[in-house]
């Protein structure tokens, strides 16, 4: 008999600890599962055409640029009788970037946001706006955590947005001079980051090696579990700033070029019952986007508002428009040159 083999891509630490373990127990498939670290990357590998996976997992707000080039299938849906377990309101905002939600099925929504240490900037400054995005935009605040540490993600869409929202702008920039002005915003306070990163940030919290780390929702949730795992004693806190709440829906593709599709289709019907859901919830700390999860979600992540949200953070929040390929570029460039320290206000990047 063949061996059935399916190949994954998703971001890092974003499924359960069990699941694709569970998954080839019940099914016989061999799975080969990579990771990635940041859309970028993933990106990458999508162009490069025939990437070789079944199935992927990508940002919703990239899928007005991605769907056009043809790299993802139109899901067949009588494949997929778990369907029916997906949160209609989720099903509803993924129409934005997926209209009929021919291709993508979600995969967990996130808030983005900052994780810090309660006890850090208790001793640092007590009076610090910690319900604020302009905590890491404004130099005098920040500036005083350079020493236990600063990181902001590997994500120039995230991190332009909250600059643009702590200024009271609009977080999706609409023309190169309000992408300037984030940019801006970005190097005044580029001095007091130690680092740019959306993986490693999960074990360089547990550790105490940054005190200040913008994060996705949940994220601070997993590295309070790690440090207590190895008996530290860290009490973190999660902002979701009140100027507004950006929302992300991740979700899974189906590769065009599959080697694999059958096996593609048998994996995210399985992913998407209730309590492999669940279990992918209750690892990766993100909100459910699976309404059948809900019994089986750990009661303490369900009372957790960063992780399932009241009605009044999903009111003010706002989703990412997929930018003209153009901006992208100018912001790509003006990103690396901040991570590279070589920005300079004086020129457009
Ligand atoms: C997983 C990061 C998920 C990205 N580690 C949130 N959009």
């Amino acid at each position: 008999e063949e061996e059935k083999i399916l190949n994954i891509y998703n971001w890092s630490d974003y499924i359960g600890v069990n699941t694709i373990k569970n998954f080839e127990k019940e099914t016989g498939y061999k799975v080969n599962y990579d990771t990635y670290e940041s859309t970028a990357a993933a990106e990458a590998k999508f162009m490069t055409g025939n990437m070789g996976y079944d199935a992927v997992v990508a940002d919703a707000s990239s899928l007005p640029h991605l769907l056009p080039l043809g790299l993802f299938a139109t899901l067949d849906k009588s494949k997929i009788p778990n369907w029916n377990n997906i949160d209609p309101a989720i099903l509803k905002l993924l129409e934005k970037h997926d209209p009929g939600n021919r291709h993508m099925i979600p995969h967990f929504r996130s808030f983005t946001g900052f994780t810090y240490d309660r006890d850090w900037l208790a001793k640092i400054m007590p009076n610090a706006p910690i319900d604020s995005a302009k905590f890491l935009f404004d130099p005098e605040v920040i500036g005083k955590f350079k020493s236990c540490g600063v990181s902001f993600m590997d994500s120039s869409l995230d991190v332009f947005a909250l600059a643009l929202m702590s200024a009271g702008m609009n977080p999706n920039a609409k023309s190169v001079a309000e992408l300037k002005i984030a940019a801006d915003m970005v190097y005044k306070v580029r001095p007091y980051i130690r680092g740019f990163d959306s993986a490693n940030y999960l074990n360089a919290i547990a550790n105490r090696e940054l005190c200040v780390v913008m994060t996705w929702s949940g994220d601070y949730a997993v590295a309070q579990e790690r440090a207590a795992k190895s008996g530290k004693k860290i009490n973190y806190g999660y902002t979701i700033p009140k100027e507004g709440a950006i929302m992300t829906l991740d979700g899974w593709l189906i590769s065009a070029t599959a080697p694999n599709p059958e096996g593609a289709y048998a994996f995210l019907n399985f992913n998407l019952q209730g309590k492999i859901a669940a279990d992918n919830v209750n690892t990766v700390k993100y909100g459910t986007t699976n309404l059948a999860s809900l019994p089986f979600i750990d009661k303490a992540l369900m009372a957790n508002p960063a992780i399932s949200p009241t009605p009044e953070i999903v009111a003010r929040a706002v989703l990412f428009d997929d930018p003209p390929q153009e901006l992208t570029r100018i912001r790509s460039k003006m990103w690396q040159r901040l991570k590279a320290n070589t920005y300079s206000p004086k020129q457009l990047y």
